[in-house]
């Protein structure tokens, strides 16, 4: 099956756009984000590209015929995000380049900034993993379901909550990357868990505050549905 591309503009050959003439000033390279017909870890660097107004190619794979296909990725694995020749896997790096790359103004601006939002971007990874997924995994066993639900993610949420303190965002209190990871595993968590969040208002807030950016609105009523 033919893998299914969501593009703002048909993809120009090789991924970037070249100049017609010398006069032509170069156009920008235009980024390639390739993971499955999901949200999953792929869905915070479209919200940059979206929110930066970025023009990408969101190509978006099968899983039907991906067991012949994973090999010819670094780790077996998706997502992976191409710029021009250069290639990188793992979620957490693509988000990082992504926002330094293209989103520099959601890219902190000195180093302790930056290794705070790495930090959160982790969290979030780590929440995503050890909490939402496992918590819907058919490896996962009722009763340890039942302990993820109940102890593992209030004390998670309790977590994120102290984190963002009074604050609107959770990196110097300026929008970044980071709040684009947290406000994705949010989302997951209401997904399957709906109701989760009642009880950290301030997460909630949080939650809601990012899916009222125009640009991000603007995106989540128009992105493919998907299960994850
Ligand atoms: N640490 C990696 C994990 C990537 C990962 O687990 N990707 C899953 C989808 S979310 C995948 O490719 N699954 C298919 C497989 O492993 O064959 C990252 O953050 O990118």
């Amino acid at each position: 099956m033919e893998s299914k591309i969501h593009a703002r503009e048909a993809p120009e050959a090789e991924g970037e756009k070249r100049a017609r003439s010398e006069t032509d000033a170069p156009a920008p390279v235009r980024p390639h984000l390739i993971y499955f017909e999901g949200r999953g870890r792929a869905e915070p660097t479209r919200l940059l590209f979206e929110e930066c107004g970025v023009e990408y190619t969101d190509e978006r794979i099968p899983m039907e015929g991906w067991t012949e296909k994973k090999e010819q990725y670094p780790f077996g694995q998706l997502p992976i995000l191409r710029v021009g020749q250069f290639e990188i896997p793992q979620s957490t790096a693509i988000l990082r380049y992504a926002a330094k790359r293209f989103g520099h103004s959601l890219f902190p601006g000195n180093d302790e900034a930056q290794a705070r939002a790495d930090a959160m971007t982790e969290a979030a990874e780590d929440f995503l993993n050890n909490i939402v997924y496992k918590s819907i995994s058919e490896k996962s066993s009722a009763a340890d379901k039942e302990k993820i639900v109940k102890e593992e993610l209030p004390k998670w949420l309790n977590y994120f909550k102290n984190q963002l303190g009074e604050h609107q965002f959770f990196v110097e209190n300026t929008f970044s990357y980071a709040d684009l990871a947290v406000y994705t595993v949010l989302h997951e968590i209401e997904a399957f868990h709906a109701g989760s969040l009642a009880p950290v208002a301030p997460l909630a807030q949080f939650k809601d505050r990012i899916a009222a950016r125009p640009k991000i609105a603007a995106w989540l009523a128009r992105r493919p549905t998907s299960f994850w």
